[in-house]
């Protein structure tokens, strides 16, 4: 659930909240921050990374983020260019123009990059603007307006000048003084609208919602329900007020704060004494130039997004016999975030959170708590983001890069009928995890990208966090008359969960072996056996199928009508013939039941299908459209797929939505307990064999840390 702010500073001025001040605004000062080396790992012994001077650095690889130096750059050029000359544009989004594919891959070390160029989004005059500024020539090389719909990611200001415009309306701040709300102990948050047909178009609003603080850092168990305001950014007004709450109770507080510090001290019987598994002789991986991760058989680019989070680039993955580098995924991330709530009432129909392009997954993400999201030995790396201002800041620590001894096993066997010698071979699984952590208002999504040597990546979403929750009069639920005529189960006096769905899209530009690859559905089909053949009445068979164009890979999951999804390359043949490819292996998922044309749906249409492929395209990055806020849904995958493309033995990127349905319960009060899927991308006939068989076995030397106490 999402709602916005990220933004611990959504809030009005008086609320005391260190408690959150998470640092969204870091200064650059050169005094206080260290230094780094260039590379990570092998040796390091050192505990605690220092921080980087991110004043003086510079980039080393086509796809590196823009550097401050680079930023600061964009801000003077842009301010000596004419149609900003009188005033600032606000920037809702400055970034690195990734150069094309081909420029990327032809480029070498100590060979001259492809230009360095910023993309920047600002608004002005109500209307869009995206602009190209060259950095090596100095000036804005492109400039164009949107004429679709929808408008940029949501700035911190948009947020704070909501909240402001809805307090300062009589009738708003009178309906908020009515429920018994002290102002120092309000707490307001501006949330995207949606888009909702004709009378909210043509202007940019948000709507402000508000919750009491009173006793309890955990606000949002505490919502003043029913009282919405809708608010015209650019106008500064109210444009409406929905107060059909006042007979809702607010949820009392005193059950809701989850800081350790507050707990009762009823001590938790047998506390899990600590647990390690550091490596004494350091991690096994490397960073090099702050972006590229080696470890075991992977290398891939790694970076900060303020959209998406973290951008995976040019993974590659180090042939087992061969001992080449091979290309597995040109670009990896998550492109939307979808949390659709199922409450039609006034104050609840509006929330369909598109939280990638509303609030920007990296804008809202967490500096990652040593020891705690992250292991010790974590690599962690900072963000170099955009203020609106055009000025840029630091996000700190918001991506970790670790080792997991993950306990399990790689693979194994215990030879039973050869006795002769005894066989019993098992190799433990070793994995490279990169993750991130989003607080998207209430709910925090944690990412990981999880490597193999086996050379399986798996993708993990994370749920945590608070619910988004409705106030209610009821206490229990011996009063409801009808249960189901609530928006979800009651979580706890005088609150409900509302049930809602997550769908988190990623974006997946797969190059096996090269750009050039074929989508391929593998069907599992029932064959019967004819009279008297078998014994056997049916078995599978497995039919593969080429996908032509866009609309034969448009995949609706189904558990009786089974299939593999294989991207390949019918150019690079293994020893045996068969061609080299990866499988997307679905995770738990949960598919968008509303109504297609329901304008949420509309929005985030790349939910009517879990797998799509496209073919590549620089400007389909973003599975819900580049501008978000207030969309129609004009510029979203399905309308991009509709042209049907040819998608065979050419350049493509795979579409995978990762869905929940959640309703909520107890355990999920005040505080939810992570809920995680993932999904696996798996290579199949890309090796020649399993890569892992010479791995060696650990011996207990190898582990000085990790013997359990009844070993001794
Ligand atoms: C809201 O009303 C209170 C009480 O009348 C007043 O003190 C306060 O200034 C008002 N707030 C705003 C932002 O107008
Ligand atoms: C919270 O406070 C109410 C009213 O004082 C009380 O009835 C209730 O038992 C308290 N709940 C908890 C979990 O302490
Ligand atoms: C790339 O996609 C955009 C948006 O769908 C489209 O306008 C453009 O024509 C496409 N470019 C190519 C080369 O197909
Ligand atoms: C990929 O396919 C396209 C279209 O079929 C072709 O023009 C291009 O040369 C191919 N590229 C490579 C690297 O094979
Ligand atoms: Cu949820």
């Amino acid at each position: 659930m999402a709602k916005v702010s990220c933004i611990h500073f959504s809030f009005i001025s008086f609320l005391i909240l260190i408690l959150f001040s998470h640092s969204w605004f870091p200064l650059l000062k050169p005094g206080i921050l260290g230094s780094r080396n260039r590379v990570f790992g092998s040796l390091s012994k050192t505990k605690v990374q220092q921080s980087k001077n991110h004043l003086t650095e510079n980039y080393h690889h086509p796809l590196d983020p823009l550097t401050v130096k680079e930023i600061n750059k964009v801000r003077t050029i842009l301010s000596l260019y004419s149609p900003f000359f009188s005033f600032s544009p606000t920037i809702h989004s400055l970034t690195l123009e990734e150069p094309d594919k081909s420029r990327v891959l032809g480029s070498k070390r100590g060979h001259p990059f492809p230009p360095r160029k910023a993309r920047v989004i600002v608004l002005s005059d109500g209307k869009s603007h995206v602009i190209s500024v060259d950095l090596d020539l100095n000036r804005v090389t492109d400039h164009a307006i949107n004429t679709g719909s929808g408008y940029p990611q949501i700035t911190m200001e948009d947020m704070n000048m909501a909240v402001n415009v809805a307090l300062s309306n009589a009738q708003f701040n009178k309906s908020v003084l009515e429920r018994g709300v002290g102002l120092s102990d309000l707490v307001c948050l501006g949330l995207s609208a949606g888009w909702y047909g004709p009378s909210e178009e043509g202007r940019r609003v948000m709507k402000v919602q508000c919750f009491y603080s009173e006793n309890t850092p955990n606000f949002y168990m505490r919502p003043i329900e029913g009282l919405t305001a809708t608010v015209d950014l650019d106008n500064k007004q109210v444009v409406q007020i929905f107060n059909t709450g006042r007979n809702i109770p607010i949820p009392p507080g005193n059950n809701t704060d989850y800081r350790f510090q507050v707990q009762d001290k009823l001590p938790e019987k047998d506390p899990l004494k600590s647990i390690s598994s550091e490596k004494s002789n350091g991690p096994n991986f490397i960073v090099e130039d702050e972006h590229i991760v080696k470890w075991a058989n992977w290398e891939f680019h790694l970076k900060a997004d303020q959209r998406v989070g973290m951008v995976i680039s040019q993974a590659r993955v180090r042939d087992s016999e061969t001992g080449e580098t091979r290309s597995v995924m040109y670009k990896g991330f998550a492109s939307e975030l979808f949390v659709p709530y199922m409450d039609p009432d006034d104050s609840w129909y509006f929330k369909t959170y598109m939280d990638a392009g509303e609030f920007g997954l990296g804008a809202c993400s967490s500096k990652l708590v040593p020891l705690n999201d992250c292991p010790g030995n974590s690599y962690f790396m900072d963000g170099v983001f955009v203020a609106s201002d055009g000025k840029p800041y630091v996000q700190p620590n918001m991506i970790c890069v670790f080792e997991r001894n993950s306990g399990d096993i790689s693979w194994r066997h215990t030879e039973v009928i050869l006795t002769d010698p005894k066989i019993n071979e098992a190799r433990r699984k070793v994995t490279l995890v990169v993750r991130m952590s989003a607080s998207v208002g209430n709910y925090d999504y944690i990412f990981d990208w999880e490597f193999q040597t086996d050379g399986l990546i798996r993708v993990k979403v994370g749920l945590s966090g608070m619910l988004m929750v409705k106030g209610t009069s009821y206490e229990n639920v011996y009063g409801i008359h009808n249960q189901e005529d609530l928006s979800g189960p009651l979580v706890s006096e005088n609150v409900i969960g509302v049930l809602h769905d997550h769908y988190i899209n990623f974006h997946l530009d797969m190059d096996i072996d090269g750009p050039n690859n074929s989508f391929v559905k593998v069907d599992m089909v029932k064959e019967s056996t004819l009279q008297g053949q078998s014994p056997r009445k049916s078995y599978l068979k497995a039919k593969r199928n080429i996908a032509k164009t866009e609309n034969d890979a448009k995949i609706k999951l189904k558990l009786y009508d089974p299939s593999e999804f294989h991207v390949i390359n019918p150019d690079r043949r293994s020893r045996l013939g068969n061609p080299s490819g990866y499988k997307l292996v679905p995770g738990g998922t949960a598919a968008s039941l509303l109504d297609l044309y329901d304008p949420p749906q509309l929005r985030s249409a790349f939910t009517n299908n879990q797998i799509w492929v496209t073919p590549y395209n620089r400007t389909e990055q973003y599975a819900g459209g580049l501008f978000v806020c207030q969309s129609k849904g004009d510029d979203t995958l399905a309308v991009w797929s509709k042209r049907n493309r040819p998608i065979e033995n050419r350049d493509i990127v795979l579409w995978y939505t990762l869905g929940f349905h959640h309703i909520p319960c107890q355990e999920d009060f005040p505080i939810m307990p992570t809920v995680s899927s993932s999904f696996d991308l798996k290579p199949v006939n890309f090796f020649e064999r399993n890569p892992i068989l010479r791995v060696a076995p650990t011996a207990e030397d190898d582990l000085p840390v990790c013997r359990p106490s009844t070993s001794f």
